[in-house]
């Protein structure tokens, strides 16, 4: 557990999205929050097993929560910006009380609200990862540089209980732009998932 704030490296939101999803190869489900990363999740390229929130923010993890419960057998990762998690602290406790195995967040912590105009957002002074263990999930983990999210990625893959991965992040915005229809969003997250049959 980390207890200070970190001093890792400064990646980009768009380049360890692609490594996690160059990762990713039985069809894990990724929940891209608001915003950003879900336009990085878009841009990494399209899986019908990815699901981008569009509106509310801190959605990422609870609606991963629901998916990972669902269906024990998948992998499901979360990726939640610093300011939609800090918005929804509450589930990091929910889901370390569930601890579902097959649970992992991966929190890009720019300490912004890049999107409307980069205003600081608490991280800026909060450890997320801190505040990760002290809810209770005990694999929670700063990534020290791309190699080392790479290696918290793999861990993840082949670990049983909920995970927090985070990493600090630069300022950049999104690299794509998902496209908004969220009926089409989700019936094809829900083929994905092998829960709709395709018209
Ligand atoms: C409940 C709610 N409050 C406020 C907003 C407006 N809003 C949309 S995205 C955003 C900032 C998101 O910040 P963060 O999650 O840190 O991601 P970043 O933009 O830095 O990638 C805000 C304030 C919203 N969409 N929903």
């Amino acid at each position: 557990m980390s207890t200070a704030l970190p001093n890792t490296k400064i990646m980009n939101r768009h380049d360890l999205t692609c490594r996690l999803v160059a990762k990713l190869a039985h069809e894990e489900a990724v929940i891209g929050g608001i915003g950003n990363t879900n336009f990085d999740l878009w841009a990494a390229g399209p899986r019908p097993q990815n699901f981008y929130m569009l509106g509310s923010m801190g959605l990422a993890c609870p609606i991963a929560l629901g998916v990972a419960l669902a269906q024990p057998q998948r992998r499901v990762f979360a990726l939640e910006g610093d300011g939609s998690l800090l918005m929804q602290l509450g589930c990091l406790t929910t889901i370390a009380s569930l601890a579902p195995s097959n649970l992992t967040i991966i929190v890009m912590d720019n300490g912004i609200y890049q999107i409307t105009g980069s205003q600081p957002t608490p991280a800026m002074r909060a450890d997320i990862v801190g505040i990760a263990a002290g809810c209770g999930i005990a694999s929670s983990h700063w990534a020290a540089d791309e190699a080392d999210f790479e290696r918290l990625v793999d861990a993840a893959l082949d670990t049983q209980g909920p995970m927090l991965i985070a990493a600090k992040i630069d300022d950049k915005p999104g690299v794509g732009a998902t496209r908004r229809d969220p009926a089409q969003i989700r019936e094809r997250f829900m083929q994905g998932l092998g829960v709709r049959i395709p018209i």
